[in-house]
């Protein structure tokens, strides 16, 4: 054994040491849990983040609080991805897109076009499906609670009108910072760059970029109305927001507040689907208000669409491992047969 090894054993015992002595004391002040996302406060994912915050704040009486930070003035997806890891933050949520780095399970998510409407989606993410993607994250140091709704994707851009596949070319697209999107968008022709989304509006505004792609709410909670001119209506993926817990500080946690935890972001989920549905569902003519000019991909375009993009699904499938990829057709096929 080294001199620093044995240097490093001591002092972990002694910090043990130290940790059990202040037991006490932490007993009396709440564990703080800082919670980032990357949206402003006045976003789905804010007011469902003050959700989380106030659940947890009643369900343990006081004894845990959570501090929701928007903006990501903790840092993008990704770099606090790697502070939960490292054990330097204790919660976040983000898009499932940013993991696939980490758990290339998550790349199942990007399928394009893999659901065709809401229920689809709340069925195969909270049931088998979702719980084998997320159980994928522990043995990355993550927990994942609970999927959120990011919603249907669609294209906005600051050049011209998108009304054939064509209209892409040439448009230089932020894409999020995963394979398939870059792939997929690539495939259709557009200019893919990907970058993090807390770096998107100013991209947009010194037209580093020239379009993105997001869900309606996204586009209006972050002002992208003021920078974008055209949106096309494309919805060609639905993206989850996924509720991430370090796992280092997750372990250290008594029987009772993972249960704290787990029970409020249930009840966060819940609300903030609904809530984004009813803001999504308004969305669409608030931008059209703020002056953006609005079409929906024309019916043999849209199928030129699908045609490039689900040729990126047989890599999808590959990646994530043709057993989930078979759960998931046959689940989806088995719910699309009841109606
Ligand atoms: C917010 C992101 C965002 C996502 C993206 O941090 O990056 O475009 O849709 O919601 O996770």
């Amino acid at each position: 054994m080294t001199v620093i090894r044995r240097t490093l054993i001591v002092c972990a015992v002694g910090a043990s040491l130290l940790a059990s002595g202040l037991a006490s004391a932490q007993d009396i002040k709440p564990r703080l849990i800082r919670f980032g996302y990357g949206l402003n406060e006045q976003s789905n994912q804010g007011r469902a983040a003050k959700v989380l915050a106030d659940e947890i704040e009643k369900l343990s009486g006081g004894k845990m609080r959570l501090r929701a930070i928007g903006s990501a003035a903790l840092g993008s997806d990704v770099q606090m991805q790697q502070a939960l890891i490292g054990g330097a933050q204790e919660m976040m949520v983000g898009s499932t897109a940013t993991l696939v780095g980490i758990t290339k399970e998550m790349a199942l998510w990007d399928t394009p076009f893999l659901l065709n409407n809401v229920q689809e989606a709340d069925a195969l993410l909270d049931g088998p499906v979702g719980d084998k993607v997320r159980a994928k994250l522990e043995e990355k140091g993550l927990i994942g609670l609970v999927y959120w709704e990011n919603g249907f994707r669609n294209l906005t851009n600051s050049k011209q009108a998108v009304t054939k596949l064509e209209d892409l070319d040439g448009i230089k697209l932020r894409v999020m910072q995963n394979n398939v999107f870059l792939d997929s968008f690539k495939s259709l022709g557009a200019n893919a760059v990907p970058l993090p989304f807390s770096e998107l509006f100013s991209a947009l505004e010194t037209k580093a970029v020239d379009g993105q792609e997001n869900p309606y709410n996204t586009i209006l909670s972050s002002k992208f109305y003021e920078i974008q001119k055209y949106l096309t209506v494309t919805n060609h993926v639905y993206s989850p927001w996924i509720v991430l817990v370090s796992k280092k500080w997750w372990d250290g946690l008594s029987k009772d507040e993972k249960n704290v935890l787990l029970t409020a972001a249930k009840t966060s989920r819940d609300f903030e689907r609904k809530d984004t549905r009813a803001e999504a569902a308004k969305a669409l003519d608030e931008l059209k208000g703020k002056g953006m000019l609005v079409n929906v991909l024309p019916a043999p375009e849209a199928a030129r669409m699908r045609d490039k993009l689900t040729r990126v699904n047989a890599g999808i499938a590959a990646n994530v491992g043709m057993d989930l990829w078979q759960e998931t057709q046959t689940t989806l096929t088995k719910m699309r047969a009841k109606k």
